[in-house]
């Protein structure tokens, strides 16, 4: 069910994901834009926690409609104040096991969450509205889908399938035992540098356009640039917000430059347009998934480019690693490239 994909620019529907992948830090406001299937067709997952339809064995898959059910739960992931209705399954592995748990196949604005053991109203064990890598799946993506989440032994597990706002509609419920993803920094990789993002962490170091004032890391030019760096999601005051790296090259020349990224996370990066404060090309790549993405520059100018994660989901916590790749800047014979002179520029 993992699926490695390259490069998926998202050029399709870009007016309705411009929200999801542009290169903020924080969780977007979203207007829903995807009604629910508005006729009940009777719910396969159980109406709550007690009356959960139990999962016996992995891989899983299901598919029903919420809009029968009852809002009975509801979690903030980043968005508050939603009442869709919703259906529940329970786990309980009989060995660890990692599981990706993936909606990204339905047809309306879903949201998911599992409790451990027990409801935790307000303390979900994991919990994801939208990920943006479900747009590699679905033209649309408002999905959810969260990676790499380890079941425990001893434990049951409660899927809650939900919606946004008031959303319900038709749900394709995955589940799936997954590798647990390791990113090994290539050798003569360049540090990041920036410290591992916590709870209401600022970032005053690479934020971009996201820090007061704009900070960046700057990249001399060289062959086969790796930058090694770490991202995450982490709870802001009553939102969530992601670790958003931002570097700058600075092309003395025409250039067509290729960035790759490697990640522990879904990653989302592209090529920043600094005048209109969006992405000129944008690229969404699973966790452990190598890909590139490249974009053709009029020199001189300084080119901007942008790793975060593909979603504000918890699950991707702050110090999971990337590496960025970096070719084609055209590299002056008396310029010295070293990683001396990248650095932040504070205030
Ligand atoms: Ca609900
Ligand atoms: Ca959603
Ligand atoms: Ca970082
Ligand atoms: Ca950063």
């Amino acid at each position: 069910m993992r699926i490695a994909y390259l490069a998926v620019i998202m050029v399709v529907a870009l007016s309705m994901v411009a929200l999801a992948v542009s290169p903020t830090a924080v969780a977007p406001v979203k207007q829903s834009v995807v009604s629910g299937v508005a006729h009940p067709t009777g719910r396969i997952g159980g109406e709550t926690i007690a009356e959960a339809t139990v999962i016996a064995a992995l891989p899983y898959t299901d598919a029903g409609n919420t809009c029968a059910a009852i809002d009975d739960y509801d979690e903030v992931c980043p968005y508050t104040g939603s009442t869709s209705p919703d259906v529940v399954y329970s786990f309980a592995p009989s060995a660890d096991v990692v599981v990706d748990v993936f909606l990204c196949m339905s047809s309306y604005d879903t949201k998911v969450y599992v409790y451990e053991d027990v409801h935790t109203p307000g303390a979900p064990y994991a919990c994801v509205d939208d990920n943006a890598s479900c747009g590699d799946f679905n033209t649309y993506m408002y999905q959810s889908w969260i990676t790499e989440l380890t079941f425990y032994a001893g434990h049951t597990y409660y899927i809650v399938v939900d919606g946004y706002g008031g959303d319900c509609g038709d749900y394709v419920l995955d589940v799936y035992e997954v590798e647990l993803c390791v990113v090994e920094c290539p050798d003569g990789s360049l540090l990041e540098g920036e410290v591992d993002c916590y709870t209401d962490y600022v970032d005053d170091y690479n934020g971009g356009l996201n820090s007061s004032p704009p900070v960046y890391s700057y990249v001399d030019c060289a062959e086969n640039i790796v930058i090694c760096g770490t991202s995450g999601v982490f709870p802001f005051a009553s939102t969530t917000y992601r670790d958003t790296d931002w570097y700058v090259l600075s092309l003395d020349q025409d250039a067509t430059v290729t960035i790759g990224v490697e990640a522990e996370f879904g990653a989302l990066f592209g090529f920043v347009d600094m005048a209109a404060g969006a992405f000129y090309e944008s690229a969404t790549t699973a966790s452990c998934n190598y890909a590139t993405l490249s974009h053709s520059y009029v020199g001189p100018v300084d080119a901007v480019i942008f790793v975060s994660t593909d979603a504000w989901d918890l699950s991707y916590v702050c110090g999971s690693d990337y590496y960025l790749t970096i070719d084609g800047c055209p590299i002056t014979p008396v310029e010295e490239s070293s990683w001396g002179s990248i650095k932040a520029l504070y205030r």
